[in-house]
């Protein structure tokens, strides 16, 4: 799914405002029919951003079910002909959406774009009301699953996963006309040989008139280097300039539709050539080792909540640079396009993780202290809900295949692993991944209950992907017998002969609470523990990449195991270093 752009046939315009907002906490405004006319006693709202936080109010904060979002947009007068597509690129966790009175898309998932064409809606000089319901609620159903309590205080939610449940429109919405015979998709996989470079392109399009395709390469000086024609083929550069990490070296890729001399639309997508392979341990980046320093993170701010903010994206970056990472996961859920934007220009790694968290119900059913049904199962995680994961991925794929930044998927974190039930709902998600993707590898988390052994789903898996806390939440604060466990269960998965990647392990840490003899909690203890990780990982080969939970301290449900939200940040929530900061830092600025 091509972002929006403007150029010499296509223009966009940016709907963030502030949009009327209302709580619709008894389920009203669907019967009611609130996208008929102005939303009942509506407060003014930003977009984009979470609501969740916006208000001192425990209604608005605890808000379980529908709420409504309403703007008015003018259509440009010069886009009359043109084809008109609202698009919204993200609403968590689904949305409906309506132009004046006419419905037109409705979208599960809250972490991917979608849009609904609308030129049969809209008048070109007129102005159109546009209204969004947006339901925050989790189920078995939704991605990430959870559930709905009915309690004394009214709904709550409980997600199966620590991070608090933002919600609303997070990321940008936006009108953009095309032509009506439109590029519809791009998609490129790109190759080394020798000196040169490949760039195997495919291009769908989509309209009534006859046109042809013509497709040109051009450097980052702007100065042609390969031209095609058809609707897919091969472009060949010779002394390419390859994307590696530390430079995001990308190219444009021109494609244009033409009829004769007529240009009758014309994209433009950024390319970085480079190659991703993994052998025997090592994963290859243009047929050269890399070792994956770096964070799983979260989007995640103060009064924003998941908003999208170009300011907290442009410091996060600089603080990853800063501290000498040179990837992150995406944990929980895709982030926006900005961050895959900023990594392809910047030359930063990403692993993309789908919102496939709180997948195992053993675990979940003894924080929340409740029975529930085996995970994957008729009455829990079942074929409706293997589904709506499948279509998560493949709205994942769709959105981000074409940058050079994301070298592996994500498909789940911690899910139950190690029931025959796990391996039925998982291995058609990595088929899956894998026919929509058969060029980058695909991994999933694995938690610490399912150690080697019993796990089965990295099998299924191109790298060990391996969330490890000892230390933390095993042998708390025993740091000798924590380095001897994580030693011999890393031995244990080096003998599958895959790469290892410890993508996650961390210790909870107040900022500014301190302990000569390290204890939990201190930034001293942050401090040893993380370097007693770095120790084993320099000791076991298989090991080629660590990152740390969590780059920042992030929002969080109350608990008995949260004080303020999860403190497993190298830098505190709003970006001050911690002392393992420098520590991190000193290791990673060595290893660049
Ligand atoms: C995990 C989860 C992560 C949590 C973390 C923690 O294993 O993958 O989402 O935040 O533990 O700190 O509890």
């Amino acid at each position: 799914m091509l972002r929006p752009q403007d150029g010499p046939t296509r223009e966009r315009r940016r709907l963030d405002a502030l949009w009327a907002f209302t709580l619709d906490p008894t389920d009203a405004g669907r019967s009611e029919g609130w996208w008929r006319g102005r939303l009942p006693d509506s407060r003014e709202v930003p977009v984009p951003a979470s609501f969740t936080d916006l208000f001192p109010e425990r209604s608005v904060r605890d808000h379980v079910g529908d709420v409504w979002y309403q703007t008015t947009v003018l259509v440009p007068r010069g886009w009359a002909g043109s084809r008109i597509v609202l698009r919204f690129d993200s609403a968590t966790h689904r949305a409906v959406v309506w132009v004046d009175d006419v419905e037109v898309v409705a979208h599960e998932g809250g972490f991917t774009p979608f849009e609904a064409d609308v030129t049969d809606h809209v008048r070109p000089g007129t102005s159109a009301r546009v209204t969004v319901v947006v339901d925050n609620r989790v189920s078995f159903q939704s991605l990430p699953p959870g559930l709905v309590d009915d309690g004394p205080q009214g709904r709550q939610v409980k997600p199966f996963h620590d991070f608090t449940n933002y919600a609303g429109l997070h990321r940008p919405v936006w009108l953009y006309c095309t032509p009506r015979t439109y590029v519809d998709d791009v998609t490129v996989v790109t190759g080394l040989e020798g000196t040169a470079g490949t760039v195997d392109y495919e291009v769908a399009l989509a309209g009534p008139d006859e046109v042809d395709v013509r497709v040109t390469l051009l450097d980052a000086e702007g100065v042609e280097v390969a031209q095609d024609t058809g609707a897919s083929g091969t472009l060949r550069v010779d002394d390419v300039r390859p994307w590696r990490p530390g430079e995001g070296y990308l190219y444009d890729l021109r494609v244009d539709l033409v009829s004769g001399d007529e240009v009758v639309d014309s994209y433009v997508l950024p390319v970085g050539v480079r190659t991703v392979r993994i052998k025997g341990t090592e994963f290859l980046i243009n047929g050269e080792p890399f070792y994956f320093r770096g964070f799983g993170k979260h989007e995640d701010a103060p009064v924003r909540g998941r908003g999208h903010d170009d300011v907290l994206m442009v410091h996060d970056f600089a603080l990853m640079d800063w501290i000498g990472a040179n990837s992150f996961r995406t944990s929980h859920y895709p982030y926006a396009e900005e961050v895959l934007e900023y990594a392809d220009r910047h030359g930063v790694v990403v692993i993309d993780e789908v919102a496939a968290v709180g997948q195992n119900f053993g675990m979940i059913g003894g924080f929340l202290q409740r029975q529930f049904p085996p995970t994957f199962s008729p009455d829990a995680l079942n074929d409706v809900s293997q589904e709506v994961h499948a279509q998560a991925i493949r709205e994942l794929v769709a959105r981000d295949k074409n940058h050079p930044s994301v070298v592996l998927w994500s498909i789940s974190n911690e899910p139950e692993s190690d029931t025959e039930a796990s391996v039925a709902y998982f291995e058609p998600l990595f088929a899956l991944t894998r026919e929509l993707d058969p060029t980058r590898p695909v991994g999933s988390a694995n938690m610490v209950g399912a150690p080697h052994g019993k796990d089965r789903l990295q099998a299924l898996g191109d790298v060990v992907m391996l969330n490890r806390y000892y230390g933390w939440a095993i042998n708390t604060g025993d740091l000798p017998a924590a380095e001897k466990a994580l030693q011999a269960e890393l031995e244990a998965w080096a003998t599958e002969g895959k790469p290892i990647l410890v993508s996650e392990y961390g210790a909870d840490t107040l900022a500014g609470l301190h302990s000569i003899l390290a204890e939990p909690w201190t930034e001293e203890f942050q401090v040893e523990m993380l370097e007693m990780y770095h120790r084993v990982f320099d000791r076991v080969s298989a090991v080629v990449g660590e990152h740390v939970w969590n780059f920042a301290d992030f929002s969080t449900p109350s608990s008995p195991f949260r004080v303020g939200g999860n403190r497993k940040g190298v830098f505190t929530r709003d970006r001050k270093p911690k002392a393992s900061a420098f520590a991190v830092r000193r290791r990673w600025q060595q290893l660049r």
